[in-house]
């Protein structure tokens, strides 16, 4: 394990816990959603969607957040003191919103606040060399800002903000903040468009080194058979990873959701992913495959093997996982999945190419 957070992870996990931050102003969606259901033929393109969607952006938020030391040496963001999570809290906007972030230090080192694929001016770029980070004690506030897409005066086609990025420290430990983001201090962030659908719920899952939210197995996420479920998913650390959800699939494109019947986004399962990466998708749980402990985890062999694995716990309505004992399956030595390796291939090589 080429990992700080090794030794620490244990008596973790029960800390994890995604905050969510609705910074756009819209209210997510509580109960189900559904979308009228495709017919087979070329009308199935103006089917009417029912699901809730993202408002327009344009506002103008603040939040505070807070960079605290947590056990076991792991440093978390959170968005009340004592409350600092790994992941921190995930952020969403709507495109055209603006967010003020201001942001205390509580830590007895430097600490700073970087974001990937949003606007902001080199003073909130979160680094040293821009002498924009925090000192021990110390206050910020950094700006993001977001846009919509739109023509520019040239005639080309400037791309919005929307989509899943993230945030992380930049400071810590070196000037790239490799010591921050080891010991947690990470978190996603998303960003919509208007008309994109809100899912019921939304779970943050970050390779980062060879652990999963910095524990040292995958934590289990939880829904009910028919919600519209989010995976924010972004990788930090030393190692490219393949992130692969087993009985669903979604797009390869902006919103991981496809439009139509003629929307040429691959689908797929399975996503190479690399440090400081980041996308995001929505699967209704269950759809086609039911109720069941459904496992996500790193592709590459070793790194699955040594732990890089959790579970998709999908209920039914009476809040039951069929199939599910309790256990996730990073405890498992070896992984009951079918795409698996033969029996005995799969174990005894923990180490390999690390
Ligand atoms: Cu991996």
């Amino acid at each position: 394990m080429a990992s700080a957070t090794e030794g620490s992870a244990e008596g973790f996990g029960r800390r994890l816990f995604n905050r969510r931050v609705l910074v756009g102003g819209a209210a997510a969606a509580a109960g189900l959603t559904t979308i009228a259901a495709a017919s087979d033929g070329g009308d199935s393109a103006k089917a009417a969607v029912t699901a809730p969607t993202a408002p327009a952006g344009g506002a103008v938020r603040r939040i505070t957040l807070y960079a605290e030391r947590l056990a076991g040496g792991q440093m978390g963001y959170g968005l009340e003191k004592g409350k600092a999570s790994v992941p921190g809290p995930l952020i969403e906007l709507n495109e055209g919103d603006t967010l003020h972030i201001d942001f205390e230090n509580t830590m007895d080192v430097d600490a700073s606040l970087h974001v990937h694929g949003l606007d902001y001016e080199i003073s909130s770029d979160g680094t040293r060399m821009s002498n924009s980070h925090v000192p021990p004690g110390g206050h910020r506030t950094y700006t993001w800002r977001t846009h919509k897409p739109g023509r520019r005066a040239d005639g080309t086609w400037q791309p919005g903000s929307a989509g899943y990025w993230h945030y992380h420290d930049h400071v810590v430990g070196t000037d790239h903040g490799t010591g921050g983001i080891r010991n947690g201090l990470y978190g996603g962030v998303v960003v919509r468009r208007k008309g994109d659908l809100l899912p019921d719920r939304t779970h943050t899952i970050v390779f980062n080194d060879l652990t999963i939210n910095n524990l040292k197995t995958g934590p289990d996420f939880k829904a009910t058979v028919g919600e519209r479920v989010e995976i924010v998913m972004i990788t930090h650390g030393e190692y490219y990873h393949t992130f692969h959800l087993h009985g669903h699939r979604w797009a390869d494109n902006r919103t991981g959701l496809l439009t139509g019947p003629e929307d040429p986004s691959p689908v797929i399962d399975n996503k190479i992913t690399g440090p400081a990466d980041s996308f995001g998708f929505q699967v209704i749980a269950g759809e086609g495959v039911g109720a069941g402990a459904w496992m996500y985890h790193c592709h590459v062999q070793s790194h699955s093997d040594m732990g890089m694995a959790g579970m998709f716990l999908v209920a039914k309505e009476d809040g039951t996982v069929p199939g599910h004992e309790g256990h996730t399956a990073g405890t498992r030595k070896t992984a009951p999945d079918a795409a698996a390796p033969k029996k005995g291939a799969a174990s005894g090589h923990a180490g390999h190419a690390m």
